[in-house]
């Protein structure tokens, strides 16, 4: 059965809309996934402490029969094809692509590996304001409704350059 999901993109490297483009395409081609639909794109700055050029972020919003461990698996596996290398990175530092899983269905997971709801996204503009863009009602489990999460974030600088990820859409 498929499960609706929602995906964080972010970059601050080399030319991050066409990345998320073509990582917005690789995801569609996943299989038993389909993307739905795609925030425009926001421009905001680094978020936590490393000096490091301003960074692109967007969300997408899936339907995925991937299990959250083969979604993570094939995420990283698209970071890495576009150029993502984690050895020479520090945290937090900047990078062509970030693909977090953000939400997945009402599941909460606090493995090892995986932390969905995504830990930081609370905290953060770049992610409230691209998913309230495309899901306004929604609701983070554990966290309650997205609407008095969005004012506790909205002091941070953040805004939206560009629409939507064209050609997002696919025929199901
Ligand atoms: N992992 C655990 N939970 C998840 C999840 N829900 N989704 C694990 C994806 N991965 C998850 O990830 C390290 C490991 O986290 C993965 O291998 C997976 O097993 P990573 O992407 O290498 O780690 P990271 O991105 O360096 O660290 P972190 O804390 O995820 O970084 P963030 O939080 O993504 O921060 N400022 C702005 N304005 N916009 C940004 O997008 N991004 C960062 C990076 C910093 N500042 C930013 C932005
Ligand atoms: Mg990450």
């Amino acid at each position: 059965m498929a499960t609706r999901a929602f995906i964080g993109l972010g970059g601050n490297l080399g030319d991050v809309a066409a990345s998320f483009r073509s990582a917005a395409a690789s995801i569609a081609a996943l299989p038993e996934t389909h993307v739905i639909t795609g925030s425009g794109l926001y421009a905001s700055p680094a978020w936590g402490g490393v000096a490091q050029p301003d960074y692109l972020n967007a969300v997408l919003e899936i339907d995925t029969g991937l299990s959250t461990i083969a979604l993570l698996e094939a995420l990283l596996a698209i970071e890495r094809a576009h150029g993502r290398d984690r050895s020479a990175a520090p945290r937090w530092g900047p990078r062509p692509l970030d693909c977090d899983i953000l939400l997945y269905a009402d599941a909460i997971i606090d493995s090892e590996r995986l932390q969905v709801p995504h830990p930081r996204m609370a905290e953060r503009a770049f992610v409230l304001v691209p998913l309230a863009e495309i899901a306004p009602d929604l609701t983070i489990p554990g966290l309650g409704a997205l609407t008095p999460l969005l004012d506790r974030i909205s002091a941070q600088p953040i805004r939206r350059i560009a629409e939507g990820i064209p050609n997002v859409h696919q025929p199901r």
